[in-house]
């Protein structure tokens, strides 16, 4: 199996990010994870690793807005040459906002720190020196998967692994948050719409946000996701049952908020409804979020999935034998996440 992959989101380490309540502590969407899955996947005979290709900005500004790419493309530098208390630590500060974009008739702020709180819908999504490239890379990532799947022939699809980090899934059109400032899989997804019917099935353990806002009006791309209750996690806002698309793309979106503490069997009933509306949509291609926070152990998640669950949901999404995109998303119980991927993936070689 091809593992779309690149060294480039190393330095993509934030010193911090802020927690719960304001707390800082340290940046749990770390390097340490890439590690983890390269490790278990180099042990495997089937991984075979290649760099991505540039695509350029264009289909990366085809799903974000042009304003909001120029700031996270900006936003570092120009923090540091407006702040000698920065440029003299870069290596312990992060960019981020210092208030939030009001909820009627906001408008576009002129300076870098209004910019933030209107681009920025958290303080987990810290800007460092390498955040812009390692997140353009992510996206090639996703991109060359799905330009790898596009090539399928035969009776068997094929199917390709963009190792992405930073993850997308919470960036929205224009906004950053959750760890995530390009859209990967939704990059891929639009890329791949050009060439027929695609569908997003997103099983990290929190909503996909970013991947609802970006397709909520469109019928082309069917997107669902299975995550905890935003009634009480992350993010909140956004995430909810009765959020079922609009205008063209109304009925094309579905969300399957679960309850803490559920296990295999009641993951994969859930798992089995998301199945059987992407068979009702019958998409060329699928494109599937793959986050390994609903892991049970996984300091962000409350879901009871085993190593052993993880085989079985990658058995079931596998057996739609569609072309499949799988990209990496959120996952933080570092220690399991090489199993866990390995798990899911083996099912697609
Ligand atoms: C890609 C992805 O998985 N992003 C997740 C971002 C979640 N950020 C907010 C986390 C707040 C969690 N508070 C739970 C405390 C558990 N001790
Ligand atoms: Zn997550």
């Amino acid at each position: 199996m091809k593992i779309f992959y690149t060294e480039n989101h190393r330095k993509h380490y934030p010193p911090f990010e802020i927690f719960d309540g304001g707390k800082r502590v340290p940046y749990l969407e770390n390097p340490d994870r890439m590690d983890r899955i390269l490790s278990a996947l180099k042990k495997t005979d089937w991984a075979e690793f290649v760099a991505p290709t540039d695509f350029g900005l264009k289909p990366i500004l085809a799903v974000h807005d042009k304003d909001y790419i120029t700031f996270l493309g900006s936003a570092w530098t120009e923090w540091l040459d407006s702040d000698p208390e920065v440029a003299a630590s870069p290596e312990q500060n992060a960019f981020l906002p210092a208030t939030f974009a009001l909820r009627r008739t906001p408008r576009v702020p002129g300076t870098l720190l209004g910019k933030a709180g209107y681009y920025m819908m958290d303080l987990s999504a810290c800007i460092v020196e390498a955040t812009y490239e390692a997140s353009i890379s992510s996206a090639y990532c996703a991109l060359s998967a799905a330009e790898f799947i596009l090539s399928s022939t035969g009776n068997r699809p094929y199917s390709a692994f963009a190792l992405c980090r930073p993850p997308g899934h919470h960036a929205g059109k224009d906004y950053a948050g959750g760890y995530c400032f390009i859209n990967n899989a939704s990059v891929a997804a639009n890329w791949l719409s050009s060439k027929g019917k695609v569908a997003i099935l997103d099983i990290d353990y929190h909503a996909g946000n970013g991947t609802q806002d970006i397709f909520y009006e469109r019928n082309d791309v069917l997107t669902i996701s299975i995550h905890g209750n935003p009634d009480y996690e992350y993010p909140h806002y956004i995430g909810f049952a009765d959020e079922t698309g609009a205008g063209a793309g109304q009925g094309f979106h579905t969300n399957f908020p679960l309850p803490a503490g559920i296990d295999d069997v009641q993951y994969l009933s859930a798992l089995g409804k998301a199945l059987s509306l992407i068979k009702k949509f019958a998409p060329k291609y699928l494109v599937i979020s793959a986050g390994m926070d609903i892991f049970d152990g996984d300091p962000l998640g409350k879901f009871k999935v085993t190593h052993n669950g993880f085989t079985e949901i990658g058995k079931r999404i596998a057996a739609l034998g569609m072309p499949t995109v799988v990209v990496m998303e959120g996952g933080y119980a570092n220690e399991a996440l090489g199993i866990n991927t390995v798990n899911l993936l083996e099912n697609f070689i």
